[in-house]
């Protein structure tokens, strides 16, 4: 329909561009960035997960994808020559990894710069069914192998959490902001988000926190042990110029 055919012009001109929003210290010192998709349609944002939905069934997504880490990719280029050293996390959807010349790009891109691989980190939702997939689970054992950081986002939501922590070499768990909201009130959520930061210290594995809007919630996540946060309360998702122009990245 109408929207479709203009969400192809849209990637076909590059009109789609990644936004940042920084992970924190528990003192408000950037540690990384997570990139943040946006579509600007007449003046108004479609969301995400709309397009990114639209484009797969257009069969556009895995050229949205390209297009979308070759930008970040000249992002942490120009950084490294600056010698800032601050990671960006990408989203990556389980159709963009089961796409062969999206995954040999991800392959490439850190054989021809083996910097990338301390800055450029993947993260991927357990929610998608396709991530159950044995292909899946072998490209991103290939990604891990070459040095790629990988994230699992969203942690909690999906059908296969714990499966996914043995399946998948992850290191680093970001606790969806389901479990965040409800803090520091809610005396299970509380337990439940204390139990996943030790399951995931026992697992060596890094955990970022997610969703986090109150000073409330900041102190008790860092109280429980987590080191690494995300949330409007720090700062919400802006354009990458932000970040690089006001030379913030090297925070
Ligand atoms: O930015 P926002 O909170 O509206 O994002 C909504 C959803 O879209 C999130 O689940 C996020 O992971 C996903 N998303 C945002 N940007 C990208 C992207 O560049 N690629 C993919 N695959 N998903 C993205
Ligand atoms: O699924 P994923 O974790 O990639 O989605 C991240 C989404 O969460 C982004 O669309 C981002 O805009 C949104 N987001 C980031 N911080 C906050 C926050 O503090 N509160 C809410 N409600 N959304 C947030
Ligand atoms: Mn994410
Ligand atoms: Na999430």
């Amino acid at each position: 329909h109408k929207l479709g055919l203009k969400l192809s012009t849209a990637i076909k001109n590059k009109k789609i561009v990644l936004w940042l929003q920084p992970q924190v210290s528990p003192n408000g010192q950037i540690r990384s960035f997570e990139a943040l998709a946006r579509w600007q349609c007449d003046g108004q944002f479609v969301p995400p997960t709309t397009f990114i939905k639209i484009a797969e069934k257009l069969g556009l997504l895995p050229l949205l994808a390209e297009n979308l880490v070759r930008e970040l990719v000249s992002t942490l280029t120009e950084w490294h020559k600056e010698h800032i050293h601050t990671p960006i996390a990408f989203n990556l959807a389980g159709q963009e990894l089961m796409n062969d010349s999206f995954f040999a790009l991800l392959m490439a891109l850190i054989a021809d710069n083996p910097w990338l691989s301390d800055m450029l980190e993947l993260e991927i939702t357990e929610t998608s069914p396709v991530m159950t997939h044995p292909l899946i689970h072998k490209r991103l054992r290939s990604l891990s192998q070459y040095g790629y950081s990988i994230a699992i986002d969203d942690f909690g939501t999906g059908q296969a959490s714990l499966g996914q922590l043995v399946d998948i070499p992850a290191n680093i768990l970001k606790i969806d902001r389901r479990f965040v909201s409800p803090l520091p009130g809610d005396q299970r959520h509380v337990d439940i988000v204390k139990s996943t930061i030790q399951l995931a210290e026992s697992l060596g594995m890094k955990v970022i926190a997610e969703g986090i809007e109150t000073k409330e919630q900041a102190n008790l996540l860092a109280a429980l042990g987590c080191q690494t946060l995300q949330g409007y309360y720090f700062a919400k998702p802006s354009p990458m110029s932000d970040w690089t122009e006001r030379d913030n990245a090297k925070a």
